[in-house]
Order: C-alpha cells, then structure tokens, then sequence
C-alpha cells in the first residue's frame, strides 16, 4: 500500500503498512483498485459524452465510488470488492451498449480492460503496479494527479449528500469524468494539469451551493441555536457524519418509541436548521469532533449510526452496536441499504437502543451555532457597523478539520489568544478546538461565529463576497479577513480548492501541508496564492495582525 492522501500520512511522507488511520493494506489497496475502476468507467463514460450518449448510473457509481474512498469512510474490504465487481460489470455494458448505438470504444488503456472476478484476483491486480498512487512517476504530476483525485473525492461526497435529497447536477458529473480519465493521459502538461486544479476548484464551489441549496430548500436556513451539549435519561441513538436526509429518516422512525436521538462530529449543525426542531427527541449534541469517538462511544451506551466518515476503527465491544450506511463501512457493523425509494429502514437500530442505558452526560450546558449565510445577512447591519467603528477589526476564517495530532492544539491556543476585537467564523469538525471556551462577544456578537458543518465553508465564502459588495471593494482580499484553515480529509482539499477559486490569497493551512504535494508543486501553490503553513501562534498572530 502507498497511500498520502489525508494530513496524517504517516512520517509526513505517507502510509505504507498500515495506515495511522487504521486501513489495512488489503483495504489501502482495494481502494485504489476501486479507484482505478472509476478511471476505467469513466473512460467509456467520456466516449459516450463525445457522441451525445449519457450514462447516468455511470454517474450515480463514480459518485458513491469516490466517496467511499474517502479517509475514515469505509473500511469493510468486502464492501470494497464487491464495488469492483459492480464497477467492472457497468463498465462492459456501458461498451456494450455503445457498440449497440454503433460507437466503437477503441480505448486499450488497462483501466478499461482488465478483468478479474475474485477477492483474491483483485488482490493481485490491487498490488500491481499500474493500479496505485505510485504509478505515476514524476513526483509533480504525481502531486497534480493526486491532488485533483483528492478534491474530486470531496466533491463526490457533497455531491452524494445533494444526490439524496434529490439533486443532482449533471456538469458536476461530467467535469468528475474528466477529472479522472485526465489522471490517466500522459499527454497532459503540467500547466494543464494545474489548469485542471483550478478547475476542480470552480466545481467545488457549485457542488457546494448544490448542496447548501439541497440542505436549506429541505430544512429551510440555518439561525442561531443554543444546542445543548448535556443529556437525558433515555434510551437512545447517536447519529454522526455529514448526511441530513438519513438524520431526518432517523427522527421520523423514532418518533413515538421512547428513544432519544443525539448528534455527534459533523451532525451537530443539524440542530441549526428550522425543521429539524419540531422532533420533541432530537436532544441535543453528544460529546466533540470524530478523533474522540472511542471513548465518547462507551459513555454513550446506545447505538451509533454513522451516516458518512469519519469512523476510527471501534473498539471490539462497540461493534454490534455500531451501524453504517451509505458510503460508510466498517467490517462487523450492519450496514443499512436504502430500498429503491431512498427510504432506510432503521428500526433494528431503535429496537436495539430500547434495550440499553441511556446516555451519561459528560458535560452540561448550551453551545451557539447557526451562522450560515442567510443568519449572518439578517445581521448584516449590526455587523457593518461593527466593523466601521472598529469594534470588530478583523474576522479569521478557522474553517476545516479537526484530527488526532498533539499540533492541533495550536488552533485552540490561537482562538484564545486572538484578540478580544476579532470574530472566528468556522465551518467543519475544526471548530471543537475551540467552540466550548468562553470567548464572549462583540456587542451580542458571538466571537464564533459557526456557519455548519466542512460544506458550508461555502457560506463563509457567501458572506466573504457580500462584505466586499457592502464596503465597495474590488478585491475580496481587501476585506479584513484573514484565513487559518485546518485540514484532514479530501473534503477540506475540494473546500481550499474552491476558495483558491475564488481568489483568497495568502491561506494558512495546517496543521501541516499536505504530504501530496511535491515541492515543485507547493512552490506554485506559494508563489500564486500565497498558501502557507503554520507556525507558532506568536508568530503567526505577529503576522496576521502585525
Ligand atoms: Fe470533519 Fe471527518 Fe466534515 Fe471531514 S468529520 S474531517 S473534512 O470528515 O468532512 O469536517
Ligand atoms: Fe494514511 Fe491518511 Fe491514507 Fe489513512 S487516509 S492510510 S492515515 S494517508
């Protein structure tokens, strides 16, 4: 295995026995053979677009098959596998039914060709050469490539979510198919391919309003909550991930059974939105962000529906009480299909949760959350003016991730040593570094001011974007914001990538720069945009306020 795709790559470099997440070789491996597998769909699927031909289950498995790609999302290898399978059987249909139309797919490259039809034959073909991140040997376009794969991962996953509550954007599908085969032509320049990047970056932002249209066209606009963080004495059920559409089948099916329901990581600003208020259950928010799920998991005692990543490998005891659905898998756990109507059906889950303790409350008392874009414009006024009298002099964006490493530490020392004039607008499990300390407010202004979960990094950039319209700049990085970002996964790649798209310069990103990127690579990414990493908080807060 060889895989750096997420900030925890091992030695900085990349994990190559096992990963620090906790994916074996076998599934680090399967994985990239499922990606391989997309590349092969997606080079019949671009045949057919030339020609007018479209193939929308092409697009539904390239999605799903790129999400469940995505670091701490599936780990179940016989999930995996059979994803190949179904992958390779769409595939030759999709040849076979061109050929039906009379287009002949002359494509030889192995991607659309190999075969294999056992766990042990793709294994072998999984260990091959030609199958993983180090086939490509120059290290910049290997970085280019991989970059590209990585931010068209997170545009699947924010896609997917779309995707369920009925959206789905047809230019979004195709620039994933041009991605991928792009990342098999060896014709492409290294100018293209930074092209390419920038690309992916413009459909980052449209996956993005997709998907924070889905979410508010179906719960209407987030507003500002006070969530609680404490419990109470019922049975019930913790629901994590990213996913709105299966939280609201979860609290449908409760309603009536006696059986809390509590939202963990990234599902917390599910609480934000209007409708999800009305269930009587939904209680509230059950300990922090995804690395301290092990021992949050024993307190909570009920079971645990993950709906996206991030998993950490449960402890044995957990596993049976421990389900996945969607792209999420872990070997052990019930996995939960939805039927052909998209409806899951969780009552094994609640009958489950009846049977054992409710939770115990770990901490006590209310967070605030709810700052989206339409909630931060109805406080345009109050914020205007803030910022004219200087009361607010400058906003940090400290969207992104959160994650294991001791060096993230730096982003709770740095919120609490901003100072007492600024604001933290945050999108992302990176907000629990510092959302639970008392940095109080700005004339009822809250000094976080948190917009959702990693997607909604797209409404910090909405508001980025009426700031500039209101003070008349030309330039949004005149605006007195600056950005700290923290990354993890493949959906904080697609968010930068949006943002660099959208023009922000001079991004810190940490807690280290990816391991994917060559040097050569970070240089352009330096020269032309400014992105840094971190430093010390002195020193950084010299520099961003200095
Ligand atoms: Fe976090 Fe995990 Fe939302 Fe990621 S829970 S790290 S960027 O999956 O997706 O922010
Ligand atoms: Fe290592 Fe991250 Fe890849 Fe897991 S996802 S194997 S931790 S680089």
């Amino acid at each position: 295995m060889f895989c750096y795709q997420c900030q925890e790559a091992s030695k900085g470099t990349g994990c190559t026995v096992r990963g620090v997440c906790g994916k074996t070789d076998i599934v680090a491996n399967l994985q990239d053979l499922l990606i391989y597998t997309l590349k092969g769909v997606a080079l019949v699927a671009k045949e057919g677009l030339e020609v007018g031909i479209k193939f929308p289950e092409a697009n539904h498995f390239i999605m799903n098959g790129l999400f469940i790609t995505i670091t701490n999302a599936n780990f179940d290898d016989a999930a995996i596998a059979a994803k190949i399978t179904e992958g390779l059987a769409l595939r030759d249909e999709m040849k076979k039914d061109l050929a039906a139309k009379g287009v002949e797919f002359k494509n030889t490259h192995d991607a659309a060709t190999w075969t294999g039809n056992t766990v042990a034959s793709f294994e072998a073909k999984s260990d091959a050469v030609e199958v993983g991140v180090l086939a490509t040997e120059n290290e910049d376009v290997r970085s280019l490539r991989e970059l590209i794969i990585y931010g068209v991962k997170g545009m699947a996953a924010y896609a997917e979510h779309s995707f369920n509550l009925g959206k789905e954007n047809e230019e979004i599908f195709e620039f994933m198919i041009k991605a991928l085969t792009a990342t098999l032509d060896d014709t492409l320049t290294v100018e293209e391919l930074v092209a390419l990047t920038l690309e992916t970056g413009k459909f980052g932002v449209d996956v993005m309003a997709d998907l924070d249209a889905a979410n508010t066209g179906a719960y209407g606009n987030p507003e500002i909550t006070e969530v609680n963080i404490g419990t109470r004495n019922k049975p019930a059920i913790l629901i994590s991930g990213h996913d709105l559409k299966d939280l609201e089948q979860l609290l449908e099916q409760t309603q009536g059974t006696g059986v809390d329901v509590y939202t963990h990581g990234e599902m917390l600003p599910a609480h934000y939105y209007p409708a999800f208020k009305k269930y009587e259950n939904f209680v509230g928010n059950y300990g922090n962000s995804w690395w301290k799920q092990k021992e949050e998991f024993e307190t909570f005692n009920g079971p645990i529906l993950f709906t996206t990543n991030c998993i950490v490998p449960p402890r044995e005891e957990h596993i049976k009480r421990i389900y996945t659905t969607g792209a999420s898998g872990y070997p052990g756990c019930v996995h939960i299909e939805a039927d052909e109507n998209g409806r899951k059906d969780f009552s094994r889950i609640i009958e489950q949760a009846k049977t054992l303790e409710a939770p115990v409350e770990i901490e006590n008392g209310t967070i605030v959350g709810g700052f989206a874009h339409e909630q931060v414009f109805a406080l345009a006024d109050k914020v205007v003016d803030a910022v004219k009298s200087g009361a607010i002099k400058k906003f940090f964006v400290m969207a992104g991730c959160d994650g294991r490493m001791k060096s993230r530490e730096y982003y709770t020392d740095f919120a609490e040593k901003l100072p007492k004039d600024t604001v933290i607008l945050t999108a992302g499990c990176a907000k629990y570094r510092y959302n639970k300390l008392d940095l109080g407010d700005i004339g009822g202004i809250p000094r976080v001011l948190d917009a959702g979960q990693c997607n909604d990094s797209y409404s910090l950039a909405v508001i980025a974007l009426k700031l500039k319209e209101v003070f008349e700049l030309n330039d949004v990085n005149d605006l007195p914001i600056a950005y700290n970002i923290a990354w993890y996964e493949q959906k904080a790649v697609i968010v930068l990538l949006a943002l660099l798209y959208l023009g922000v310069k001079n991004i810190k990103l940490g807690p280290t720069l990816p391991a994917f990127l060559s040097p050569n690579v970070a240089k352009v990414l330096v020269e032309t945009f400014g992105i840094n990493g971190i430093g010390t908080v002195e020193e950084d807060l010299e520099q961003f306020l200095g």
